[in-house]
C-alpha cells in the first residue's frame, strides 16, 4: 500500500466510524514508515472534516460523531506511540499548558495541537477538557509555563477564552505568558478583541506562531 492509499484508508475509517479499520490503517501507516503527523493532519483530519460537514448538514448525529472520534483517537494512539522519545517533549523549546476551555468537551483539535507541540520539542502539560478557568491560571503558575493554549469549539464557550485573559489580568500576571487560542469558531479578530497574543487555524501553524512569539519575547 502506498502513502495515498493508506491516507485514504485512514480517512475512510473516520467516515465509516470504524475504530477497527482505524487501527488497521494506523498500523499500515506505521509499517510503511509514514510520518505520523502527516497522517493525523492529512488522512484522519480529512475524515473528520467530512463528518463535520455531514453533521452540519443533518446527515450525521452525535452518536456518529462519538464513534468517529473513537476511531480518530484509536488511530492517533497508534501513530503517536511510534514517535521517538526525542520527538516527544524534551522541553527544549518551552513549556506549553493546553486545554479545552470551561464548558466545552470537544478535544480532538486540542489533542492534535498537543501532538504537534510535543513533536516539536515542547514540554506539554495537558489539562484535558472542560477545564475551569481557575484551574488554568493555577496550573500555569504551578508549572511556570511559557505558553497557554486554549481550545473552544462552540461560540458559547469562546467566552471562557476571554475569562482566562481577564483572570490573568486580575492577578497581575498577564505579561508572564504567551496566550494563544484556537478552535473552529475562533478567529484572529476574536483573539485580538480579547487581547490574546496568537491565533492559528491549524495545529502545524500553531507551533510556528508560538515559536515566533517566544523568540520575540526572549528578544532573539
Ligand atoms: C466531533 C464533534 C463532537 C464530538 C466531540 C468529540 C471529542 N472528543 O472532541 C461530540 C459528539 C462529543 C460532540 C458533542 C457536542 N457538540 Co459537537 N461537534 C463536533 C464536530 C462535528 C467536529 C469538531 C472536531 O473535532 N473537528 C475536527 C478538529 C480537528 O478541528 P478543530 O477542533 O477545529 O481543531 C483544529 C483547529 O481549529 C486548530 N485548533 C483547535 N484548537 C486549538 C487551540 C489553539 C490554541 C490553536 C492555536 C489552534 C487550535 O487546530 C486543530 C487541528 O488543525 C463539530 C462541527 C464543526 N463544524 O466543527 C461539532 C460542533 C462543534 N458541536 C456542536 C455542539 C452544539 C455539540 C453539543 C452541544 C451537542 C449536543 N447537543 O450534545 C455537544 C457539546 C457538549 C459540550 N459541553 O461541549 C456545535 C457547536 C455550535 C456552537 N454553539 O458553536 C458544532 C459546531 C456542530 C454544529 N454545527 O452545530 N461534538
Amino acid at each position: 500500500m502506498d502513502k495515498q492509499e493508506i491516507n485514504e484508508k485512514l480517512k475512510q475509517s473516520i467516515v465509516d466510524m470504524d475504530p477497527d479499520l482505524a487501527e488497521e490503517a494506523a498500523n499500515d501507516a506505521v509499517t510503511a514508515g509514514l510520518d505520523p503527523l502527516e497522517c493525523i493532519s492529512g488522512g484522519l483530519s480529512d475524515g473528520m472534516a467530512v463528518m463535520s460537514d455531514m453533521f452540519d448538514d443533518g446527515e450525521a448525529f452525535v452518536p456518529d460523531l462519538m464513534m468517529a472520534s473513537e476511531a480518530f483517537e484509536t488511530a492517533v494512539g497508534i501513530l503517536t506511540a511510534n514517535l521517538s522519545e526525542a520527538e516527544r517533549s524534551q522541553s527544549s523549546n518551552g513549556k506549553v499548558l493546553i486545554m479545552t476551555v470551561e464548558g466545552d468537551i470537544h478535544d480532538i483539535g486540542k489533542n492534535i495541537v498537543k501532538t504537534m507541540f510535543e513533536a516539536n520539542n515542547f514540554k506539554v502539560y495537558d489539562l484535558g477538557r472542560d477545564v475551569a478557568t481557575d484551574t488554568v491560571v493555577q496550573k500555569a503558575k504551578e508549572y511556570d509555563v511559557d505558553v497557554i493554549c486554549g481550545s473552544a469549539l462552540m461560540t458559547t464557550t469562546m467566552a471562557s477564552q476571554r475569562d482566562i485573559i481577564n483572570r490573568l489580568k486580575e492577578e497581575g500576571i498577564r505579561d508572564r505568558y504567551i496566550v494563544m487560542f484556537g478552535g473552529a469558531p475562533v478567529s484572529e479578530k476574536w483573539c485580538e478583541e480579547i487581547g490574546a497574543d496568537g491565533y492559528s487555524d491549524t495545529a502545524a501553524e500553531a507551533v510556528e506562531v508560538a515559536r515566533k512569539l517566544l523568540a520575540a519575547k526572549r528578544g532573539e
